[in-house]
């Protein structure tokens, strides 16, 4: 059963237009930035779930594989009737897989940003399953946001797949798991991970030979023009992705290819040729890496399933005890 996308908790989450301080203050910095939350319009995010079916792009498969293979044990872990959060949605693909091993779960939380597309999404898995409640929450999820009242938290299995911790930088990946631990008391989180890996076989994924993700990047200055008054040439600017060895992370850039200023909501924007903006972050980490910064944001360690060539990981983690139980 389907129910209606909650409001929006956070304005953000509509318009840039509402985030139009935070966007120039990134934009006018030494170090031109922008969040990664923002490569998310519709459009975006057909575009990313293209990229995810890219050959060079191995953690969709990776992780894929990885919840058909230990389906059984990921259900047994959870046990019957579990409430389903899933953050920064996306496509429900997983979520389905997830769903569909599962004893009888009860309900499914996709968390999004992009309306349209969590509309859709829910309303595929309201469809596929007719006897779980989904209940979309159109929201930021790296920012406060409020969950549906029927969510018990020592029931919830917190999904968060496809390494999109990894876009956030590693302080603010270890508070989120600290607040997570803290609200999802008695639950459990089912995460998935990147890990640190050879780095052509990382530059391959997030430069692929097809030019989904540089469309994939230089669709958020089209979503600046459109949403922000902003004049970016399209073809002066071109997508590049780094592996940054000593910080383990990928760096999405947009890249300046001749001197010159752009307008943003009124503001001009001094570009020099080769500057660029940096357009999202991506961290790998190294499993025991990661299963340490989750023990000390309070989770307790269940499971890690890794794939056969150690490029992705998927942690069965468990929350304290509720306070009272
Ligand atoms: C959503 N996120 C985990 C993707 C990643 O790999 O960091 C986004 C992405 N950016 C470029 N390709 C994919």
């Amino acid at each position: 059963m389907l129910h209606s996308a909650r409001a929006v908790a956070d304005s953000a989450a509509a318009s840039l237009a509402a985030d139009r301080q935070h966007i120039l203050a990134g934009l006018t910095a030494p170090q031109k930035h922008l969040a990664p939350k923002y490569l998310y319009d519709e459009r975006g995010s057909q575009l990313f779930d293209e990229i995810c079916s890219l050959p060079e792009y191995y953690p969709t498969r990776t992780e894929v594989g990885l919840l058909r293979t230990y389906a059984t044990a990921i259900a047994a872990f959870t046990g019957p009737r579990a409430d389903v959060l899933e953050l920064g949605a996306g496509s429900s693909l997983k979520a389905r897989l997830l769903l569909g091993c599962l004893d009888r779960p009860a309900s499914y939380v996709p968390v999004d940003i992009s309306a349209a597309y969590l509309a859709q999404q829910a309303a595929e898995v309201a469809a596929t399953f007719p006897r779980v409640t989904v209940l979309p929450v159109l929201a930021d999820f790296t920012r406060p946001f409020a969950l549906p009242e029927t969510l018990t938290a020592e029931r919830t299995l917190v999904f968060f797949p496809g390494s999109t911790i990894g876009n956030l930088s590693r302080v603010r990946a270890a508070e989120l798991l600290s607040q997570l631990a803290e609200r999802m008391r008695g639950g459990a989180l089912l995460l998935g991970v990147d890990i640190c890996k050879d780095a052509a076989v990382l530059h391959a994924a997030y430069n692929d030979s097809r030019g989904v993700t540089a469309a994939f990047n230089l669709n958020l200055l089209a979503r600046l023009n459109r949403e922000l008054d902003a004049d970016f040439e399209l073809d002066a600017f071109e997508h590049d992705a780094v592996y940054d060895q000593e910080h383990a992370r990928i760096e999405m850039r947009l890249v300046s290819q001749r001197e010159q200023a752009v307008n943003v909501g009124g503001i001009s924007i001094l570009f020099r040729k080769g500057e660029y903006i940096i357009s999202e972050h991506s961290h790998k980490y190294a499993p025991d890496d990661l299963a340490r910064i989750a023990r000390a944001a309070g989770w307790h360690l269940g499971h890690c399933w890794i794939d056969d060539d150690a490029r992705f990981s998927v942690q069965y983690l468990r929350a304290p005890a509720a306070r009272n139980a």
